[in-house]
């Protein structure tokens, strides 16, 4: 029997996510029946390659829906808002990285290893949301610990990479790191302070509670994908001079008593998770091991002490992979598989 292939569009197809796309519909073996490629008319005229052929960019229109079943959007949130409804309206099905409709009660919010049944949703609206990287990452790691103790509280301090801001930021970080090393004048366009032998406490925009745009995602986001409203959660993101891979510092609190030995081998069995942990050899997981794999990866895992249900890991994840596109296409694997 030959499988179900898919004619598949990836919005944003020129951009540091959409590459990603591409490469992991390669590399992951997705049947692609064809591929289209789209992008902000600037693009138009470039050629990608895709298994060895070079597809032209087109222009991200309403009108090149027609025929696709599933299309991949990495474009921005201001393209997600206006084309993703167009695109469903033609009757394919979108998986949104943007932030733009992520806590529409009609969109599933999904991290595969977390809530592959809410995708089921997708009839609603015809668009599924990618969470933000951060989230993705955290979860992977958390939700089997909640699924069995109930978490009651997270404490989270992120330590994110470049790449997040896109390839304009990338080149930010090299000529920043190249002038300050020739002693010349750092230039600076995309942050609002230096990036290259520095941290900055804001990731995104400031809202009126104090807190960045990028931590409220991390509470809602959250609360939503565990389907747990009671969760509590606080952030503080931070923006540090690495090109690929988010870090976070990640404090849990959970409602029924474990043992660290159940712990451990819950996260040792989890899909998607690499235990990285052996303070004795000095292993544990880093940005540098991280990038360029779909694995999210955990160390450091030990006991808060501080508390009674207290405990503290170290979650390392590559935020344009396993934080973007690899996320969106386990979606459309599911999707495939078992909805269309
Ligand atoms: O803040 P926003 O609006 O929500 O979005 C912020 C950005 O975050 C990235 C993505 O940037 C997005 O634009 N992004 C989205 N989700 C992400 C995630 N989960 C994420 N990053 C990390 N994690 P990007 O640079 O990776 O990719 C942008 C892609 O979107 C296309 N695009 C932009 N506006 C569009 C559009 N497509 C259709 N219609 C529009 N209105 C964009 O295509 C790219 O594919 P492009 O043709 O505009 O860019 C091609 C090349 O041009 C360079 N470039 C970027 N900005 C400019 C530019 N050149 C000149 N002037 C510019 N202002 C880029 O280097 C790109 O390679
Ligand atoms: O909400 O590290 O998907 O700048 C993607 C880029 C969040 C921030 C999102 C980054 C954004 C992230």
């Amino acid at each position: 029997m030959s499988r179900k292939m898919f004619n598949i569009a990836v919005a944003g197809a020129t951009g540091a996510v959409g590459n990603e796309m591409i490469r992991g519909l390669e590399s992951r073996n997705f049947p692609v029946k064809n591929l289209k490629l789209l992008a902000s008319k600037r693009s138009v005229g470039r050629t990608l390659k895709f298994q060895g052929e070079d597809i032209a960019v087109e222009e991200l229109t309403a009108e090149a829906f027609k025929g696709v079943d599933i299309a991949l959007f990495s474009a921005g949130g201001g393209p997600s808002l206006e084309f993703a409804p167009k695109a469903a309206a033609a009757g394919c099905v979108v998986v949104d990285n943007s932030s733009a409709w992520r806590m529409d009660p009609e969109v599933p919010l999904v991290v595969p290893e977390a809530n592959a049944h809410a995708i089921a949703g997708y009839v609603k609206k015809g668009i599924i949301a990618n969470p933000n990287c951060s989230t993705i990452q955290m979860l992977v790691a958390l939700t089997p610990i909640h699924r069995k103790y109930g978490i009651r509280r997270i404490v989270v301090s992120t330590y994110q990479a470049v790449s997040g801001t896109g390839k304009k930021a990338i080149d930010e970080l090299l000529d920043q790191t190249r002038a300050m090393l020739h002693f010349m004048d750092v230039p600076r366009k995309v942050y609002p302070h230096r990036i290259a032998f520095n941290c900055l406490p804001q990731i995104d925009v400031f809202l009126e509670n104090g807190y960045t745009k990028e931590e409220m995602k991390m509470v809602n986001e959250t609360r939503k994908i565990l389907e747990d409203s009671s969760i509590g959660v606080t952030a503080t993101t931070v923006r540090v001079p690495v090109f690929y891979s988010h870090s976070e510092a990640v404090n849990v609190e959970t409602r029924e008593a474990f043992s660290m030995e159940d712990i451990r081998s819950l996260l040792a069995s989890a899909p998607g998770l690499r235990v990285v942990d052996d303070p004795a050899s000095q292993r544990y997981p880093m940005p540098m091991d991280a990038a360029g794999q779909d694995d999210t990866l955990v160390g450091r895992i030990r006991k808060d002490e501080s508390i009674e249900n207290g405990l503290n890991l170290w979650i390392v994840a590559d935020n344009i992979r396993k934080g973007a596109a690899t996320n969106a296409i386990q979606i459309a694997e599911l999707l495939a598989e078992k909805y269309l």
